[in-house]
């Protein structure tokens, strides 16, 4: 399937409108110059105008999750307005014959559960997930297929305002609350694996990961087993939790080392070994060097994604081979083959790439946006995904992030990743017209062609 992703708080504003509640990202502070996500693309207000564009361009599927406080303004709650707006959606998608897969959570956590319980670090949040799940699947199943349960787990975890951690939280004590928050979530996605199951006939669930695969930066055997102990300790340890119910004896040492595993339970081990998922999720942009680190002590990673070392297991390494972003990204497209093959190799599942793209700052000129620099990037990516469905291996689909600009989770309006421009900044709404970019044509060039020429 050629597809294209979103998530609701990036793109869709109307954030005080039809009973809608509060979530963590209404909250937290934003960066100065940087905006909100109140009016994000007005996708709330364009969504059939924006439904008009993925058929034009030709999608055989579209990505995109539910906001939560839309659908349950305090958590709990159900509010009908809110899922109206995804019947409508839906509707509008199968309308033009446009497969949706619907992600359950993307980051958008209700505020009032964080204030009542402290969200993930509490064993209630997963009967509330839960109940948002079984809302889901009764109101929508007839007609959504495809599910993704949890997305990016692994930077959910590791970004504070995500989890409704305080910010000054960090070290030993961040990561014991991070690991209690994991084994919840690993338990919710086991748990709605198999309720999707009783309620959705014909369903395909599963996981939006992102593996960064590390590469090792020399020949030398321990920069082999750095680069082996990243993927484990940064990427691997929440799906195999997922697909094999199990902590890899590297993780769990690494754990009980600092006196921050979470009490596991032999009943929740047993749920989660029973209920695997259908199908596993990558989300995948760069991927990253990494060379041994001989510093002495061994410490706590705490919180932040792109941790530069890891003392005493590994350490990041710039590679000079390699072009960059604008926004200082590695590009490496053979990264998404690794990462393809290896986690087919590991769990035998297929595979859906569910965000793959590249976050520019795009310069329109006379309406039209010549983003070739995009166009590369996304072929690329094609090519190697084409070289693994021809060594056959089951990718599903590619799902590029994104279908149209939107917020960036933490760059706000100036870096774009889609397909449609959106006439806004940071300071100033504009018409939020959509404009095609040169990469929109090429896409539908592609997809008529069933990527053929890739
Ligand atoms: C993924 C998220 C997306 C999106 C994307 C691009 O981690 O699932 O929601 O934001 O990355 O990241 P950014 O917007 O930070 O460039």
């Amino acid at each position: 399937m050629f597809g294209a992703s979103t998530s609701s708080f990036q793109v869709e504003g109307g954030t005080g409108e039809d009973d809608r509640g509060i979530s963590n990202y209404d909250c937290f502070p934003k960066k100065p110059g940087i905006t909100d996500f109140s009016v994000a693309s007005d996708h709330y207000h364009r969504m059939e105008e924006d439904v008009a564009l993925m058929a034009e361009i030709g999608l055989d599927c579209y990505r995109f999750s539910v906001s939560w406080v839309r659908i349950m303004p305090d958590g709990k709650t159900v509010n009908e307005k809110g899922l109206r707006f995804y019947d409508r959606l839906i509707d509008a998608l199968t309308a033009a014959r446009i497969t949706p897969i619907l992600t359950i959570y993307h980051f958008e956590y209700p505020q009032a559960l964080l204030n009542r319980y402290g969200g993930w670090l509490s064993r209630e949040s997963i009967d509330d997930y839960l109940a948002l799940a079984r809302l889901l699947f009764i109101r929508y199943g007839n007609r959504v297929k495809h599910w993704v349960s949890i997305n990016e787990q692994d930077h959910l975890l590791k970004i504070p305002e995500r989890m409704g951690f305080p910010a000054e939280l960090n070290g030993v004590e961040y990561e014991r609350k991070a690991q209690l928050a994991n084994y919840h979530l690993c338990l919710a996605a086991a748990l709605v694996n198999r309720l999707c199951h009783e309620l959705v006939p014909g369903a395909f669930i599963g996981p939006a990961a992102n593996p960064l695969q590390a590469i090792p930066a020399s020949s030398k055997p321990e920069d082999y087993l750095a680069a082996m102990a990243y993927n484990e300790l940064e990427c691997n340890y929440i799906l195999e939790l997922n697909c094999r119910g199990r902590y890899v004896p590297l993780y769990w040492k690494y754990l009980c080392d600092r006196g921050i595993q979470p009490d596991t339970r032999e009943e929740d081990m047993k749920i989660l070994r029973d209920n695997p998922p259908n199908f596993i999720g990558i989300n995948y942009y760069t991927s990253i060097t990494v060379e041994a680190s001989e510093a002495g002590k061994i410490q706590c990673r705490g919180r932040g994604i792109m941790l530069q070392e890891l003392p005493g297991v590994y350490r990041t390494r710039e590679n000079k081979k390699l072009p960059v972003s604008e926004w200082g990204w590695p590009i490496r497209p053979e990264g998404i083959k690794i990462a393809i093959m290896e986690l087919y190799h590991r769990y035998q599942l297929p595979i859906l790439v569910t965000e793959n793209g590249l976050g520019n700052r795009d310069r329109p000129e006379n309406g039209a946006i010549h983003d070739d620099y995009r166009i590369d990037y996304l072929r690329a990516h094609l090519h190697e995904i084409k070289e693994c469905i021809d060594l056959g291996y089951p990718v599903l689909g590619w799902c590029p992030w994104s279908f149209i600009d939107l917020v960036s989770g933490r760059e706000g309006m100036g870096k774009r990743y889609g397909f449609v421009y959106v006439n806004r900044d940071n300071n100033d709404l504009k018409d939020l017209g959509r404009y095609k970019k040169d990469s929109f044509y090429w896409y539908q060039r592609v997809i008529a062609e069933r990527g053929r020429y890739i």
